[in-house]
């Protein structure tokens, strides 16, 4: 099916339904925020009934994301209430925080093939699993809200300025204030009709900033400190372990500055002579990998799936079972 069919045919999904769940990622970012935030705003002016969840979202974290405060991140007791769930940003089934009750659902569906909820998956990383019934995934996007963007402007659907600040804030924050490579001229060119449209770029790049804190900077200068760097490999690799942030961070503090990994290893991703960038961490028993590149000719998606994870060509990460040791040229996993 064409992209623009499948825009129409989710809009029509969408339109008819009874009642509608959006889900995006666990720990969510701006762009999995502001997605549901813009979707929330689209079926408050469509009048259906919507839960919005996402696992393990910190209340108020982005408070000055539109409809920041509908996001639960309480699971919805029955999956079987909605008549379509539209999952947005989530990269894999695993990533949705309801994978079990999901493949439950496609399970009883071998069964009985038109039983609902039907399923839409809106998303800009790379393929990890098929599961949805109509999958809209576009890894040239920028961000997921530019699917937003792209599905309603299929549908002639009018975007106001909430819907704008939500779009705008995703654009923003996943191509780092326009800085990656990822700055496409769709992108551009979606921002500046969000501008006409009454999107606040400058409030909304610094309310974006505006979420940095002390312990943030701490856990910066400590990444900058443990850099092990390979001119001859070009690999940049960094580690945090478990004492490392234990150390600098309350368990509270350690909640909130999740996403700032992404940002860090970004920012290592910029030094001269740079082909891969590699952020480590001890989390919770297990490692964390993020991985960033600007090379056209590399494809750290596929370094992370080796690793059980996923993403984009230029940004990646997986997560592993086990604790890091030091080793002289870098860090090996261990456990
Ligand atoms: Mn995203």
């Amino acid at each position: 099916m064409e992209l623009n069919d499948k825009l129409k045919l989710a809009f029509q999904k969408i339109s008819l339904a009874n009642k509608i769940l959006l889900v995006s990622h666990t720990a969510p970012d701006p762009d999995a925020l502001s997605s549901l935030g813009a979707m929330l705003e689209v079926l408050d002016i469509l009048g259906i009934e919507k839960s919005a969840y996402a696992e393990k979202k910190i209340d108020s974290a982005y408070s000055f994301i539109p409809h920041e405060e509908d996001i639960s991140n309480q699971k919805p007791e029955s999956l079987e209430a909605f008549s379509v769930i539209l999952i947005l940003d989530c990269g894999s089934i695993s990533r949705t925080g309801l994978e079990t009750e999901l493949r439950a659902i496609l399970e009883a569906r071998r069964l009985a093939p038109d039983r609902t909820p039907y399923i839409i998956e809106f998303d800009h990383h790379e393929s990890v699993d098929k599961f949805a019934d109509l999958e809209i995934r576009i890894s040239s996007k920028a961000s997921t809200t530019e699917i937003v963007y792209d599905f309603l402007r299929a549908n002639n659907f009018t975007i106001n300025k909430t819907i704008a600040d939500c779009i705008l804030t995703g654009l923003i924050s996943d191509t780092g204030n326009f800085l990656h490579a990822n700055s496409s001229f769709d992108a551009l060119a979606a921002s500046s009709y969000l501008l006409l449209k009454g999107a606040s770029l400058v409030k909304i790049s610094s309310q974006l900033r505006g979420v940095g804190s002390l312990s943030a900077l701490k856990i910066w200068g400590k990444v900058f400190n443990n850099i092990k760097f390979n001119s001859e490999t070009g690999l940049i690799s960094s580690a945090l372990i478990k004492k490392d942030l234990d150390e600098l961070l309350t368990p509270e503090e350690r909640v909130k500055v999740t996403d700032i990994f992404g940002d860090i290893v970004s920012f290592m991703s910029y030094l001269s002579g740079v082909e891969i960038a590699l952020l480590l961490r001890e989390d919770d028993g297990r490692v964390k990998g993020s991985l960033r590149t600007n090379y056209d000719d590399v494809d750290v998606s596929l370094i992370a799936q080796g690793f059980g994870g996923g993403g984009h060509k230029r940004a990646a990460g997986f997560s592993v079972n086990g604790s890091l040791e030091e080793t002289k040229g870098g860090w090996r996993v261990i456990g």
